[in-house]
């Protein structure tokens, strides 16, 4: 839980402090990897806190405060995937009930309500969430989750939280926000009026591409009482020595999300001028639709640039395979720079949807590599792969 001891800390100091005592046995200032299953109890009931890891586990309980306080919640939650996350929000429903969807969700999200819970009695509606008249006229009596991505998946697109937190509200419904682009040293949906804040931390909170895991962050008890619950009787739990990844990359978050901000910008700034692209989405850019709202919401824009290359698909396929920094790699937030076409990647379950991604778009996860060096590679790759798409069409 949330530790009132905290609150007076600037962010950068409780990611590396909140949650992290030194450890009171040994004096080890990082928190131990608790590698166990279970716990001694001095007689039936009598223990100090912990009965089973799959309930709790003194590292996750470390990485969950730490969470809560850096998402300024009251608590929070943690799990084994992003997914595993969501579903656990997912099971606060029940059949018949209705969840307003972004136009622009990430694929798995899609995924999990199209096809695991549509068929159990869920119903779901896509719409534009960057207008809060839309989701109003959206709304159904059933409607109990607003679920909304800002920067979205993969286009970019940017909700005004604290409108959609009144919309929802209004309806009776609850407004989930996914921060995964954002993280939360950009962005603190809480404070805006959502009621629960989802991330998948194997991106920028973990932030080194070597662990999988995600998070819910909240302020009502009520919920939190549910949702632990769900979370121990389902059972996608991290292990420990992810939870000890996660604490180790939330040390560092701040500092990493500064050099991804400026390396986006730079990135969004030298695409525009490339007559290889022909549109680039990155809040950060004055002129992008989403950039008001953005920069009332969000401290910085963050790594993540998506732009479609000029000759669509076979363009677009051949500049990702072209760039030699830029991994071609699904995920993102990692101090390593990626490159993905998310209509054949990460999207590709949106097929037969309608809200299928533009087959020339592609997704950079700009990384804190030197800028200079990922600005070259981009060059090369863009020259490389628009020359040759438009060879094989001449
Ligand atoms: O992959 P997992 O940790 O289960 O998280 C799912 C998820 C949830 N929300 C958003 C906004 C996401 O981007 C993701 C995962 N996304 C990718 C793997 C990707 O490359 O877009």
């Amino acid at each position: 839980m949330h530790d009132d001891r905290e609150p007076q800390y600037q962010f950068e100091t409780r990611a590396i402090h909140a949650g992290q005592e030194p450890d009171p046995e040994t004096g080890a200032v990082i928190v131990p990897i608790y590698q166990t299953s279970t716990y001694r109890q001095e007689a039936v009931g009598v223990h100090k806190g912990y009965e089973y890891s799959r309930t709790g586990n003194p590292t996750r309980a470390a990485l969950e405060t730490a969470l809560a306080s850096l998402e300024g919640g009251a608590w929070g939650l943690a799990y084994a995937s992003g997914l595993a996350a969501t579903a656990n929000v997912m099971y606060l429903l029940r059949p018949g009930d209705h969840v307003l969807l972004s136009d622009d969700a990430y694929g798995g999200t899609y995924r999990l309500v199209d096809k695991v819970l549509q068929p159990w009695g869920l119903t779901y509606t896509q719409v534009d969430l960057t207008d809060p008249a839309r989701v109003r006229e959206a709304l159904k009596p059933e409607t109990k989750l607003v679920w909304v991505e800002t920067p979205t998946n993969p286009y970019l697109k940017i909700a005004p939280i604290a409108e959609l937190a009144e919309v929802a509200h209004g309806g009776g419904a609850r407004l989930v926000v996914d921060n995964t682009f954002a993280s939360p040293y950009l962005q603190q949906p809480l404070a805006h009026g959502a009621d629960i804040v989802l991330h998948s931390t194997t991106k920028y909170i973990g932030g080194h591409s070597d662990v999988v895991g995600g998070a819910l962050v909240g302020n009502d008890p009520a919920v939190r009482e549910i949702l632990a619950f769900h979370q121990n009787a389902v059972g996608a739990v991290p292990g420990p020595q992810d939870c000890f990844l996660l604490l180790r990359g939330l040390k560092t978050l701040a500092v990493r999300m500064e050099r991804h901000s400026a390396n986006g910008r730079a990135v969004a700034e030298f695409l525009r001028g490339q007559d290889a692209v022909e549109r680039v989405y990155y809040p950060g850019l004055p002129d992008d639709p989403g950039h008001a709202v953005a920069a009332r919401q969000m401290r910085d824009f963050a790594g993540m640039v998506s732009f479609t290359a000029r000759g669509g698909l076979e363009a677009a396929k051949r500049v990702v395979a072209s760039t030699k920094l830029f991994f071609l790699a699904e995920s993102l937030g990692g101090v390593e720079s990626l490159i993905e076409h998310p209509g054949l990647m990460t999207h590709a379950s949106l097929a037969g949807s309608g809200f299928e991604i533009d087959p020339g778009l592609i997704r950079l996860s700009v990384g804190i590599e030197h800028v200079d060096d990922l600005i070259a590679d981009l060059r090369q790759a863009l020259t490389a792969g628009v020359l040759e798409a438009a060879a094989i069409r001449d």
